[in-house]
């Protein structure tokens, strides 16, 4: 027997000054508190206004309560919202009250945790509700909503339902093992286990466009000292965040502010001046920085266009492309310098001048396009997925691909059969057909409060 569930409690705002703060409550009890705090049960999924009045009969607030009954409610089970004002003593007093008359504070991401256990989303749209909560703009709005309606769901169904088929031809082999699958049908598996293995792979091409929209662009901004990188940033950020001084070496240290750029979030890293030029014994040193910048999405390469461009070093070029790297010609206000034929002439370049702000919007319409252009095209829907999803499609991945060569090379269909097993296995993980709890309380406690 499943012991019956106790009944939660949450404050659902954010703490802090607001006009109306959320309490919400849910579980078996969530009736009766309605019912003593009322008179009477309010009718389902209407606001009814209400005195809060505490177990001692204190008149605490003028509230306005919504009942839910379960299952028709975000948890699944009978839940009740209470809105109150906004005043944190308010909600600490109404949810201290809710303590006494029996519930227990919930959970990060109980309630959810809730709805999914109850079968009312799948893991795929519990998640898409954090995703929905953080969301930092646009398109990771887009995302988030879709994933929540069950975009990545249903392509996960999509591909679960071709598997189970392949799975159903091979397995009607394994009671036979002296007879070989015949041509037709093997022609047939081979062709929808590669299908499979396309789709999956496509899938996880969009696991980097997944982290830029629930982190961020991640745009490191790097040049030798002086040449305004600093500048830059405070133009693109719209303050002065970052210290800017004629002296060589006024940043010391990474700094970081996230922007909202069209329809992305950017996280611009300021770094200290980087000499590119260097002796070969400072070169190690800038290789290692240079590695480290294969974390970022784009470098914008800021050079100062009023000096001949300085020649770079071998281990400074080489991890620089086209591709992740953005030039910024920058001080254009300033007599250009006779230019020797730039080293970067196949990359896209932008003039700006940090101190009159010219070109600023052209920056910023280019790295706005850039972030775009991590978006992978699947079909109608915006699906992004994230790391847990990226780590069993990997796994399915590699399994499919196993299961492919097993069949070309002839092996016993068992073995492919088991393959095909663990695919199944790693596509249900991402829908949430798991049976391991631990994991479960693990990825809802990463939820917030009240979610
Ligand atoms: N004329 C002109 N001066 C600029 C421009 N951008 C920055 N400067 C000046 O160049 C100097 C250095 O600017 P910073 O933004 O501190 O340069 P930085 O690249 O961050 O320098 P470090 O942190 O030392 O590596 C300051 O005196 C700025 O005012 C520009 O577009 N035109
Ligand atoms: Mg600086």
């Amino acid at each position: 027997m499943t012991p019956t569930p106790d009944t939660i409690a949450a404050p659902a705002t954010p703490s802090g000054t607001a006009a109306i703060a959320l309490l919400r409550i849910s579980g078996p009890d969530t009736g009766n508190i309605a019912r003593a705090l009322t008179g009477g049960l309010p009718g389902p999924r209407q606001a009814q206004r209400a005195d809060y009045r505490d177990l001692a009969g204190r008149l605490v607030d003028d509230v306005l309560l919504t009942f839910f009954r379960g299952p028709a409610s975000y948890t699944g089970e009978d839940t009740l919202e209470i809105s109150c004002h906004g005043n944190p003593y308010i909600v600490q007093r109404i949810f201290e009250d809710l303590l006494q008359r029996g519930c227990r504070a919930a959970g990060p991401g109980e309630f959810t945790q809730r709805a999914f256990l109850n079968g009312r989303m799948d893991l795929s749209q519990a998640e898409a509700v954090m995703d929905l909560i953080h969301a930092r703009g646009e398109r990771a709005l887009q995302a988030a909503n879709q994933q929540l309606r069950g975009a990545l769901g249903r392509k996960m169904s999509g591909l679960i339902e071709g598997l189970l088929g392949s799975l159903a031809r091979i397995e009607a082999y394994i009671d036979f093992p002296d007879e070989d699958l015949p041509p037709e049908d093997r022609k047939l598996l081979d062709s929808e286990l590669s299908r499979l293995q396309q789709e999956t792979q496509k899938l996880l091409t969009t696991s980097h466009y997944g982290n830029i929209l629930r982190d961020g662009l991640k745009v490191v901004i790097l040049g030798q000292p002086n040449v305004g990188k600093s500048s830059l940033l405070n133009r693109l950020v719209g303050h002065d965040r970052a210290l800017v001084s004629a002296e060589p070496g006024t940043t010391r240290d990474y700094l970081e502010e996230r922007i909202l750029l069209g329809d992305h979030c950017l996280r611009l890293i300021d770094t200290a001046g980087l000499n590119l030029t260097p002796a070969p014994i400072e070169q190690l040193g800038i290789e290692k920085s240079m590695e480290r910048l294969q974390e970022a999405d784009l470098v914008l390469l800021v050079l100062d266009a009023s000096v001949p461009p300085p020649r770079f070093a071998d281990g400074v070029r080489q991890n620089l492309t086209p591709a992740n790297t953005l030039v910024v010609l920058n001080k254009a206000d300033l007599p250009p310098a006779p230019s020797s034929a730039s080293a970067f002439a196949e990359f896209e370049s932008v003039a700006t001048s940090a101190t009159t702000g010219v070109g600023l919007e052209t920056l910023s319409a280019a790295l706005s396009r850039r972030a775009a252009a991590f978006h992978v095209e699947l079909g109608e829907d915006l699906i992004a997925i994230n790391a847990r999803h990226a780590d069993a499609l990997g796994r399915a991945q590699a399994s499919l691909i196993r299961a492919i060569e097993q069949l070309e090379a002839n092996d016993p269909t068992e073995l492919i059969a088991h393959e095909l097993r663990e695919v199944l296995a790693a596509y249900g993980e991402i829908a949430g057909k798991i049976d391991n709890e631990r994991m479960l309380d693990h990825l809802f406690a990463t939820f917030c409060i009240g979610k």
